[in-house]
């Protein structure tokens, strides 16, 4: 069955800095107001990175419980908070941001190179992340960078279990310089492995940068749902800097009209993962 699309908006991201992307939303109130307008245009879940008061990301504990209770405060947006962080940010912390009980986190399914980088995702790792979620009701969402990770999924699952509520839900994070390309002909080869989940699994894919239009494209054709934001892109058209969130998710809500598969609202996203 067709549904409508459900829209992320990942705004910060730890890899951009302010100073050079006077856009981006690091303080607090830049979040909640960012928040409240994607919400407005379409969003309904939004992925959370923070930062501390010098604009570097941080995943200090308090600023993390306070900001999961200022967008319950002031939105209805489902708030998925990051357990991935900078490349640098060990595993105790990361770990950590569940105490924050977010609605969701991310859980990423493997190591991938990132850029110059490495995003280290160690078995035992996402093993921790995806059972602690299961205790706390943390309902993930599971990032895939590269296609064995969606093989990784199928063995945490067949050996630990389903997530919290018991629904199934991957983002393709594509055009990673280390992992697979923002191409529909990898997009179609994840969206075929998604298959071998558990029925019903669903996935949302994004592009960083120039492969953002693409992967929108190609994930709206084939069944898929949008996470769009200055997290992954900064560029809204060659030569012209993304201008805000707001702009990006509005393009998103367009093309998902487009396609005939309408924004879902919160209430209507939280039901398709099983919340
Ligand atoms: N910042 C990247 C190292 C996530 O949020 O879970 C990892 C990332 C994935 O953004
Ligand atoms: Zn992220």
């Amino acid at each position: 069955m067709t549904t409508g699309t459900l829209i992320t908006v990942a705004p910060t991201g730890a890899e951009s800095a302010k100073a050079e992307v006077p856009a981006l939303p690091v303080t607090l109130d830049e979040l909640l107001l960012t928040a409240k307008e994607c919400e407005a245009l379409g969003a309904a879940v939004i992925h959370v990175h923070i930062r501390d008061d010098e604009a570097k990301p941080t995943l200090d504990p308090g600023r993390l419980r306070d900001t999961v209770a200022a967008l319950r405060e002031n939105t209805g947006l489902i708030v998925q908070l990051s357990t991935g962080g900078a490349v640098t940010d060990p595993e105790a912390a990361r770990l950590a941001v569940l105490d924050a009980r977010p609605d969701m986190a991310s859980c990423t399914m493997g190591t991938v190179n990132f850029g110059d980088d490495v995003f280290l995702n160690r078995w035992e790792f996402i093993v921790d992340l995806h059972t602690r979620m299961q205790e706390r009701g943390v309902v993930p969402e599971y990032e895939i960078f590269d296609l064995g990770h969606l093989t990784a999924l199928q063995r945490l699952l067949g050996k630990y279990g389903l997530p919290a509520g018991g629904h199934v839900h991957v983002d393709f994070v594509m055009g990673v310089p280390g992992g697979m390309p923002g191409t529909t002909e990898a997009l179609v080869a994840c969206r075929q492995a998604v298959r071998d989940l558990p029925e019903g699994a669903t996935f949302s894919a994004t592009g960083i940068g120039r492969s953002t239009i693409p992967v929108m494209l190609s994930s709206l054709a084939t069944g898929g749902h949008l996470r769009v934001g200055m997290e992954d892109t900064v560029t809204y058209a060659k030569g012209q800097p993304v201008e805000s969130n707001m702009q990006l998710v509005a393009r998103a809500v367009a093309a998902a009209q487009l396609a005939q598969r309408p924004p879902l609202t919160p209430t209507e996203a939280r039901q398709l993962l099983g919340m």
